[in-house]
C-alpha cells in the first residue's frame, strides 16, 4: 500500500523521481529497486518506502546495501499485515483472514545486518527519526509501526467496493460479538503462527481451524505415517 500512499501524498518537485511496480503489481519491490537506483547514482538520496510483507520476502537484500555501502534509506510501513490483500478481501465483502504477519523487530534485524536502524512506535517520534535517518550517508532503516486498519481509498472508488467493505466490517462485528459471548476462544493471528494450542478455535465447530489445524490432531499412526503393507502373496504354483 506504500505505493498508494506515495502516489497520494508525495509532492513531485520536478527534480524528484518516483519508481514503483505500479500496474505490474509486484510486491517486495521497493528495497531492490532502491538498491539498483542507488548503485547507479550515489549522488542522489534514494528513499525506499517498503511494505513489511515485501521486505520480509527479500530481507537478505538489506545486507547488499551494507556490502556495497549504498547510502539508501529504507522506511518500512510496518502494519503487521499483507495490507493490500486485507483490503481486497474487505472490498469483496470478506472479513480479513490470514493476512497478519508475524514480524520480528525489523530495526533489530537491520541493525544486526549492519545498517543504522530505529523502530518508531509513536507518531510523535517520527519527525525526529526521519531527520536522523536523512542526516546519515550510510544505509539506514526506519521500522515505522503503522495502523493496520488505515484504508487506502483507490483513486476511483466504486460503490461495490464500498458496499463490500461495509459487509466485511458488519461480518467482523458479528464475529467479534459472537466471540465475546462464546465460551470458545476466537483469537486472530498472529496466534495463527503459535503452537497448535494457541491457534484460534472455531466457535461453530469448537475445533482449531485453518490449514495448520491438522497439526493439533493426534497422528493417525504412531510415527505419523501408515505402517508399510506387506506385498500380496502370490499363491504357490502347483
Ligand atoms: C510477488 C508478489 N506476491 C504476491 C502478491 C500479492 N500481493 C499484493 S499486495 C500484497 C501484500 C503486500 O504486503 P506488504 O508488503 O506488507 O504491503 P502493505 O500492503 O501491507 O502495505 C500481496 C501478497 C504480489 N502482488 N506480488
Ligand atoms: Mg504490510
Amino acid at each position: 500500500m506504500s505505493t498508494a500512499w506515495l502516489a497520494r501524498f508525495i509532492t513531485m518537485s520536478g527534480t524528484r523521481q518516483l519508481l514503483g511496480s505500479y500496474t505490474l503489481g509486484s510486491m517486495a519491490n521497493a528495497m531492490p529497486q532502491a538498491l539498483g537506483a542507488q548503485a547507479l547514482d550515489r549522488t542522489h538520496r534514494v528513499i525506499a518506502c517498503c511494505g513489511d510483507g515485501g521486505l520480509m520476502m527479500l530481507m537478505g537484500g538489506l545486507r547488499t546495501a551494507v556490502t556495497y555501502r549504498l547510502p539508501a534509506t529504507f522506511v518500512v510501513f510496518d502494519n503487521g499485515r499483507l495490507g493490500m490483500v486485507k483490503l481486497e478481501q474487505e472490498q469483496g465483502g470478506l472479513p480479513e483472514f490470514g493476512t497478519v504477519l508475524d514480524n520480528p523487530d525489523l530495526a533489530a534485524v537491520a541493525s544486526a545486518m549492519g545498517l543504522h536502524a530505529r523502530r518508531v512506535e509513536d507518531p510523535a517520534q517520527l519527525d525526529e527519526a526521519a531527520a536522523w535517518a536523512l542526516s546519515l550517508s550510510e544505509p539506514v532503516l526506519l521500522d515505522v509501526v503503522t495502523n493496520p486498519d488505515e484504508v487506502a481509498v483507490p483513486p476511483k472508488p466504486t460503490v461495490s467496493q464500498g458496499w463490500g467493505f461495509a459487509i466485511a466490517k458488519t461480518k467482523e462485528a458479528f464475529e467479534s460479538a459472537r466471540a465475546a459471548g462464546s465460551p470458545t476462544r476466537v483469537r486472530r493471528a498472529p496466534d495463527h503462527v503459535g503452537s497448535p494450542a494457541d491457534r484460534p478455535v472455531s466457535p461453530r465447530r469448537g475445533r482449531p481451524r485453518g490449514p495448520s489445524a491438522r497439526d493439533a490432531r493426534p497422528p493417525r499412526w504412531p510415527r505419523g505415517r501408515p505402517p508399510a503393507r506387506e506385498p500380496p502373496r502370490r499363491p504357490a504354483r502347483a
